[in-house]
């Protein structure tokens, strides 16, 4: 199957990211066609600092290798190298109505958040995903829950183009995981965990065992003392449970029975224990990595020329199409 996927260079990588997306990705690249794309051009719709932009990208290249993407099973570039991208998302808004871009829920949010920036990118931000996504024939796109509503909008571009001008693009389904689809906030655990929201309600891949101690033990929790997975009345605990089961590999229900007549902080403190042994194979591997920065560009420049044979043919049937060439 070929796959497609990406993640913003917005900041470190949490579990999050991680458990919506990366591990599904690492699972995926043993037996695809696999592409994860570092998307700068995605990462500029919402405030950043243009002098931080370049050291973020080359920390989430480190972040992936060190999560356990590997560079001879799977393909990854930085979406900005490969000028296809920009010129499908172009094309593909002059058939796109408006409407379908202002109902995005994603739009609609990080207008709020941003009332200052509501930008004209922020609103073609799906049709540029749908392009990183169609350009290279995907099939599926492992993604978080939050995402499955722009992969959405990407099949009914593709079927409209197809329908339009002929038949060029594959329509793609999401992949999510059947856990683990959408991490909340240890803050606010009626958000979703998001790199550039609270610090305190995000555990990064890369903190170090006194920052997960600190914020497992201040996790917002809820009223009662029992361990039990209820999403609606137990938001907390249930977010913590969930955290748990995918980090240890055992079921809710074996958890809550381990946990049965104890109170909320042992069950914190062996959670925070739990991340902190998971988590440190990726630190060691980071550290290693931070070291080879003229590999990691060598890989970043292999992937590139790979992505532009793949995005060029799909331009080239495109631009015939659409009576451009
Ligand atoms: P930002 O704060 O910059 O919006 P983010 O933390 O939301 O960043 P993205 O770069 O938007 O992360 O997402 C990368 C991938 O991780 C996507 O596939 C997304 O669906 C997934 N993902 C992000 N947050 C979560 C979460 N809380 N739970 C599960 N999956 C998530
Ligand atoms: N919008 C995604 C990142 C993204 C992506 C993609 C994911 C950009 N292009 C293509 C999958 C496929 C997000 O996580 N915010």
């Amino acid at each position: 199957m070929k796959i497609f996927s990406g993640i913003r260079p917005t900041g470190e990588l949490h579990i999050g990211n991680y458990l919506g997306a990366i591990k599904q990705w690492i699972e995926l690249q043993e037996k695809n066609e696999c592409i994860f794309c570092i998307v700068d051009l995605h990462a500029v719709t919402t405030p950043y600092k243009s002098g931080e932009l370049q050291k973020n990208i080359l920390e989430l290249a480190v972040a992936y290798l060190a999560a356990g993407l590997k560079p001879e099973k799977c393909v990854f570039f930085i979406q900005s190298e490969v000028k296809e991208h920009a010129e499908l998302a172009w094309l593909l808004g002059t058939f796109t109505p408006l409407g379908e871009l202002y109902r995005m829920t994603q739009f609609k949010e990080k207008s709020k958040k941003h009332p200052e920036y509501i930008n004209a990118g922020l609103l073609n931000y799906p049709l540029l995903m749908a392009a990183d996504i169609l350009l290279y024939q995907t099939e599926a796109v492992p993604v978080g829950l939050d995402q499955q509503q722009h992969v959405e909008l990407t099949r009914e571009v593709a079927r409209r183009f197809n329908k339009k001008f002929g038949k060029v693009f594959v329509e793609p389904k999401s992949l999510l995981p059947n856990v683990g689809e959408k991490i909340m906030s240890l803050q606010n655990p009626k958000k979703k965990m998001s790199k550039t929201d609270h610090p305190q309600g995000c555990i990064g891949l890369f903190d170090t065992p006194e920052e997960i101690k600190k914020k497992i033990m201040s996790a917002v929790t809820d009223t009662g003392k029992q361990i039990r997975y209820d999403e609606k009345k137990k938001p907390g605990i249930s977010n913590l449970l969930t955290i748990y089961s995918l980090f240890s590999e055992k079921t809710i229900k074996e958890i809550e029975k381990k946990f049965e007549g104890k109170g909320y902080a042992e069950f914190k403190k062996s959670l925070a224990n739990l991340l902190i042994d998971s988590l440190a194979p990726f630190q060691r591997k980071k550290q290693e990595f931070l070291s080879r920065e003229v590999y990691i560009k060598e890989i970043l420049e292999q992937g590139k020329r790979k992505a532009q044979i793949l995005a060029q043919t799909t331009m080239q049937e495109v631009k015939k199409k659409m009576g451009l060439s």
